[in-house]
């Protein structure tokens, strides 16, 4: 049977999982569920009520970061590297990327322009630490497609839609960044990540959530 990914429309670490399925040419099923009223189907497989699942050989995988590296175990091309060492790094970025992922929600959680710019320069320092680490790309760890990469796609992806509000510096003077960025966005896999309705839905999500990015939206 095909595997089940349940998912989000929005959620970006569904966007992960779905963009490792796609590196390997895995075909697979997406199962959208509403996150405001969680089916109890969905509650009896996701023990922490979240999305990513990923339902596969009559069992319920949860948690991206371990379906991301359980797939990367059973489908061929590997993203991690084989050196245990790199390995390591790329699992270290991939955390990373999750405290990012924290630092945009409460970016857009921001309750005034005071906060929303303390959250923005604390968005700009984290990528002022990724541009450090970033090699000569294209990707994050030189020529190939690997792990960090699919965790990074979802990120730079809420930046497409903060641009179209107003210029928050969030990449001012890190070139490598913002190449790595243009190089995600033109990966197959990151682009069908999402539906192409993916930034007005992200769009709508934001505007009502009554903070100050909302704000700014619709003044
Ligand atoms: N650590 C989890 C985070 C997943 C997560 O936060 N999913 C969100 C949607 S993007 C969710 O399901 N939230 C529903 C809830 O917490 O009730 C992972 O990496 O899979």
């Amino acid at each position: 049977m095909m595997p089940v990914l349940v998912s989000h429309p929005l959620c970006p670490y569904v966007q992960r999982a779905a963009i490792v399925l796609a590196e390997k040419g895995v075909a697979y099923e997406r199962r959208d569920i509403d996150l405001a009223v969680k089916p109890d189907w969905f509650l009896a497989v996701s023990p922490l009520g979240k999305t990513p699942v990923l339902l596969t050989g009559g069992a319920a995988v949860f948690e991206s970061a371990v379906i991301c590296e359980y797939l990367d175990e059973t489908h061929a091309p590997r993203l991690h590297p084989s050196d245990a060492l790199l390995r390591a790094q790329q699992r270290s970025w991939m955390e990373f990327g999750s405290a990012l992922l924290n630092a945009i929600g409460a970016f857009y959680n921001a309750v005034d322009e005071q906060a929303l710019a303390a959250c923005a320069a604390d968005i700009h320092r984290r990528f002022q630490q990724v541009e450090a680490a970033l090699g000569d790309g294209p990707f994050f760890m030189g020529g190939q497609f690997g792990m960090v990469d699919a965790v990074f796609g979802p990120v730079f992806r809420y930046l497409d839609v903060f641009d179209g509000i107003a210029d928050f510096g969030m990449l001012e003077g890190l070139p490598r960044t913002a190449a790595w960025r243009t190089a995600l966005a033109a990966r197959p896999s990151v682009r069908q990540a999402v539906s192409a309705d993916y930034p007005e839905l992200l769009r709508a999500f934001l505007r009502k959530r009554g903070t100050a990015l909302s704000q700014r939206m619709t003044r």
